[in-house]
């Protein structure tokens, strides 16, 4: 169950925000308006599910800096601070850290340091391990650091490749209950043959990255068959529009730190 979560309140300079177009058919800019208004009803959203919501402010520096995801790991007792790979991103993680320690003491929270790169999109959590994507974003190195902190906390963890893009939860995600939501490629991946896999179509890609929430599975606005997929699996969902984030590769797991 999560109690809490940590988000940031999208800036202005978020229409500069890194872009593959991986989820649009061609580049677009975000509108900032409109990310401001889905990223609170986002809140709003993890609020009705009984969080706590810790919305920091806008930082201009950072164009990426929404997506709070990324800058940092967070655990029961252990925090991992960690090194995004990408320039733009990098000083993310110094404003993290003052965030984190609100909630975990200086003897909790850890830092993966070069030449180790990692970014929270890459790890997957499942009961006490977590499966850490090894991508352009997450090296070996990092994965590394993070397992030597992980098991003094009593966690375990393994890589496995990203192949198909950004990060490892936008091709698999865990929605509890042994369901893994997939593509055609994880479906086939060694380490997750004993969970029950379901291939999301290709043409809902984006819809992988549905969040789980005490019970409850947020779904990206506009897909249906992930949609009727998760209903069937017997979750309440609730729909949330993030298409001005989905523009710069943004989903939903993207946009807060939960625990
Ligand atoms: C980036 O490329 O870093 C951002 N535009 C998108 C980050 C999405 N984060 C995530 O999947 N955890």
């Amino acid at each position: 169950m999560f109690t809490r979560a940590i988000t940031k309140k999208p800036c202005r300079a978020l229409i500069d925000g890194i872009s593959t177009a991986q989820f649009t058919e061609s580049v677009e800019q975000p509108d900032y308006e409109l990310a401001v208004r889905q990223h609170n009803k986002y809140i709003e959203t993890l609020e009705s599910l009984g969080l706590e919501v810790l919305d920091l402010e806008a930082d201009e520096r950072f164009p990426d800096s929404c997506f709070t995801e990324d800058p940092a790991v967070v655990m029961e007792g252990c925090a991992v601070v960690t090194n995004p790979a990408r320039d733009s991103r990098n000083g993310e993680k110094y404003e993290i850290l003052p965030a984190l320690r609100n909630f975990y003491s200086d003897e909790q929270i850890f830092c993966i340091e070069g030449p180790g790169t990692m970014e929270g999109g890459d790890v997957m959590l499942v009961g006490r391990h977590f499966y850490v994507g090894q991508s352009d974003r997450t090296n070996a190195e990092g994965a590394r650091q993070f397992n030597e902190i992980v098991t003094k906390f009593g966690y375990t963890s393994e890589t496995v490749p990203v192949t198909e893009g950004l990060h490892l939860k936008d091709f698999v995600i865990y929605l509890e209950n042994n369901n893994l939501l997939v593509t055609e490629t994880m479906d086939k991946v060694p380490a997750f043959k004993d969970f029950n896999r379901y291939i999301v179509p290709k043409d809902e890609l984006y819809a992988i990255n549905s969040l789980w929430i005490n019970g409850t599975v947020l779904v990206p606005a506009g897909y249906p068959k992930t949609l009727k997929l998760i209903q069937d699996l017997g979750y309440p969902t609730i729909t949330v529009d993030t298409s001005e984030f989905r523009k710069i590769d943004g989903s939903l797991t993207c946009l807060s730190l939960r625990f």
